[in-house]
């Protein structure tokens, strides 16, 4: 049987779950999403997830036809219907239906759409072996412009960098903002550990503060969370491609990656050019979260 989509307060199989050529989601790029992750039967950090896809439509006084907790419930109604446990789950909120023009009042109603999915893992190698990145030409949205913050569906400025990532024969790139700083990378936040003196002790577990330019991801905000339980000191800094190349451990974060540790930048091999201790404790960690914090079904 064919998988169902959740589409403007109706299930549809996949095939026929089609939205209008005017709806200013595809036109303009107006709108926002969220890309969630359900383990064995939890919803993990659904309710972080709906309260940064209600502050990015605030944002852009994008107003969802549905209460937080339909949303909850229809999100969790289409994993049931398509016997999901662990998933992949994209919730789509568009300006909606209109005529040509960028005037979002053209559009009087918001579409909804929901897909779950089997959720694509990443190869086991790159969790074992770790990956390589780049720094990319493309700078990080400046946060006066369009912020980073906002999950909306304009995402040229990852896919230019994504590019230039490939490009380069990679697949993840580093984004700095206009001031040279680490952002992010396209569609991840990114970690770093620094030991102290003596090799062993003490590691300091570092990211960019989000006002650099980036995505407040859910999963840095678990990591963040994880490393006070563990009192593995972790701080917000701002840093410098300097800093990564020099750290002792680099890893990812995001819904899809979970944690994926990278050994080479630029060329440079990262600490031992092995996946590090923090990174293997953090994610060992971060599973044991994935089936608990969150929603039940
Ligand atoms: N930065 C950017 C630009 C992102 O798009 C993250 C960081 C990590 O945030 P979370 O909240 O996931 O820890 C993201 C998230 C996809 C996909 O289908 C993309 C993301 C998440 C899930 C799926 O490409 N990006």
């Amino acid at each position: 049987m064919e998988n169902l989509v959740y589409l403007d307060g109706k299930w549809f199989p996949k095939s026929e779950a089609k939205i209008s050529v005017f709806d200013h989601g595809l036109l303009y790029g107006d709108g926002v999403f969220e890309g969630i992750r359900a383990y064995k039967g939890n919803v993990f950090k659904l309710a972080e997830h709906l309260d940064r896809l209600w502050e990015s439509a605030h944002t852009l006084m994008l107003k969802i036809p549905l209460a937080k907790k339909e949303m909850e419930s229809v999100i969790v109604q289409t994993l049931k219907r398509n016997g999901l446990r662990d998933a992949y789950i994209r919730v789509v909120v568009t300006r909606g239906v209109g005529d040509l023009g960028l005037d979002p009042t053209l559009c009087p109603k918001a579409t909804v759409f929901i897909i779950t999915d089997k959720i694509k893992l990443y190869p086991e190698s790159l969790y074992r072996d770790g990956l390589a990145i780049v720094t990319v030409p493309t700078v990080r949205n400046l946060p006066e412009a369009v912020n980073p913050s906002i999950k909306s569906l304009n995402y040229l400025n990852n896919i230019l960098a994504k590019i230039e990532a490939k490009n380069a024969g990679v697949m993840e790139a580093v984004m700095l903002n206009h001031q040279g700083y680490v952002a992010e990378c396209t569609g991840d936040n990114i970690f770093m550990v620094k030991r102290g003196g003596k090799a062993g002790t003490k590691p300091l577990v570092l990211t960019p503060p989000v006002y650099v330019g980036a995505l407040k991801g859910i999963t840095r905000q678990a990591i963040l969370e994880i490393c006070a339980e563990l009192k593995i000191q972790s701080e917000e800094r701002i840093i410098t491609r300097h800093d990564l190349f020099n750290a002792h451990e680099i890893f990812l974060t995001g819904t899809a990656a979970e944690l994926i540790p990278v050994v080479k930048m630029d060329g440079r091999v990262i600490g031992s050019g092995k996946p590090g201790n923090v990174t293997g404790k953090l994610l060992k960690a971060f599973r044991a979260r994935a089936v608990r914090d969150g929603v039940k079904f």
